[in-house]
């Protein structure tokens, strides 16, 4: 596979292309990459900004709220975000009176976050970070990472950067997509080369275990196709009983199967089901001499387009919200990059839903497509046409 967020200016660019696939480990059920990137190339100028979604910035409101109500967060103290991105969810608690500070590695990103009045420290997080913000400006009542952990190599230096950080009172929470949902729902194209670990609870507590944390609360969120957020503190006693959430995932992990290989090797096979039922319907459209488009040229869109072989002969091309996008080429596939106002321009017939995490945004938004005869088609969880 291409890195799944490198868009090309040309068409024409030469491309490396990297093995792509996952390991499960025997001893703590660990879902991860065998093959990693070196982050540099694939984070020092960063194309994928949140805040561009609506669905997004709810739930950067909503995690921020929860957050400030607690009681045990005083106004006025410090809140670090790692891969703060363009500062979309530090903003919120500035705007309530919190210090806040940045981390992220991305130039581009950090610019943009420092013009609006957010502190960012252009960097990678990890243990020597910490310690320089911590000399710097003291503890965190709050550290945040969402969408940032299973893009780290080195969970060992983040979580002890971390439990450095929170000092005795502080939080850490975290978002990351649910491999209980990837598997569920089929949601293949979510693995590539930035997320190294696709995690379920029972590794995530074998890791944050070692390095002193321990978990307070855990919430399921229907984002990115299945996130939990989980809240930790520093562990206080061996024997506390686990929060009642907690347990009941753990044991809904289990039933899954997510601790049994079988598991993966059925989700191969039906992944093989569906790339012949998606294929099957655009050749037949196209036969039909309709026209197809892509909507949102997600990393996840560069993926399953280029393992199930989509290219611009069947997808015209596709629109996006985001400006870094527009006029630029897909990885792999080539497919080019359009704002979005070009679907009302154009005789487009239907509309391949790449970003269907979000599906009910993006049909909202294009009512007037839909209302001129337009189609959309999802592919995941199953393949359907609306
Ligand atoms: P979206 C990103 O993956 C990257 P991607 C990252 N590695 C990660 O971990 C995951 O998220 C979770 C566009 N769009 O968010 C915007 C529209 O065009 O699913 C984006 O380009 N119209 C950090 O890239 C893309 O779709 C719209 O109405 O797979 C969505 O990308 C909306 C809402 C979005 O993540």
């Amino acid at each position: 596979m291409p890195l799944p967020n490198k868009f090309t200016k040309e068409d024409s660019n030469k491309e490396d292309f990297y093995p792509l696939s996952c390991v499960i480990c025997q001893n703590c059920k660990l879902v991860q990459l065998d093959i990693i990137i070196n982050p540099k190339l694939m984070f020092s100028d960063y194309p994928y900004i949140p805040s561009t979604s609506k669905v997004m910035m709810n739930n950067f409101t909503n995690l921020a709220y929860e957050t400030i109500e607690f009681p045990k967060i005083k106004k006025g103290s410090l809140v670090i975000d790692i891969g703060s991105n363009d500062g979309s969810l530090l903003e919120i608690f500035n705007k309530h009176g919190f210090q806040v500070l940045g981390v992220d590695p991305a130039k581009n990103l950090a610019k943009v976050a420092i013009k609006k009045g957010i502190p960012t420290k252009i960097s990678q997080f990890n243990l020597q970070t910490a310690k320089d913000i911590k000399n710097k400006h003291g503890h965190a009542s709050l550290i945040t990472a969402t969408n940032v952990v299973a893009h780290i190599h080195n969970l060992n230096q983040l979580l002890k950067g971390v439990n450095l950080l929170i000092g005795n009172d502080g939080k850490f929470i975290t978002e990351f997509p649910y491999l209980l949902d990837l598997v569920e729902k089929q949601e293949f194209d979510t693995i590539y080369h930035e997320h190294l670990s696709y995690f379920s609870l029972k590794p995530w507590m074998y890791i944050i275990n070692k390095y002193g944390l321990e978990i307070v609360d855990v919430k399921r969120l229907n984002i990115h196709g299945g996130t939990i957020r989980v809240t930790h503190r520093k562990k206080r006693t061996e024997n506390e009983n686990m929060p009642s959430n907690l347990k009941f995932l753990l044991d809904l992990e289990e039933k899954a199967g997510l601790y049994n290989n079988l598991t993966y090797i059925n989700f191969t096979k039906k992944i093989e089901e569906k790339r012949y039922k998606l294929l099957k319907l655009l050749n037949e459209i196209k036969k039909d001499g309709k026209k197809i488009i892509g909507i949102g040229a997600a990393a996840k869109g560069n993926i399953l387009t280029n393992f199930f072989d989509i290219g611009p002969d069947i997808v015209d091309y596709i629109i996006d919200s985001t400006s870094y996008k527009h006029y630029c080429y897909t990885p792999g596939k080539k497919i080019p990059i359009f704002p979005e106002d070009k679907i009302s321009s154009d005789d487009v017939h239907y509309a391949l839903i790449l970003a269907w995490n979000f599906k009910d945004e993006i049909i909202r938004k294009h009512k007037d497509f839909k209302k001129k005869g337009g189609r959309f088609i999802l592919p995941i969880p199953e393949v359907i046409v609306i």
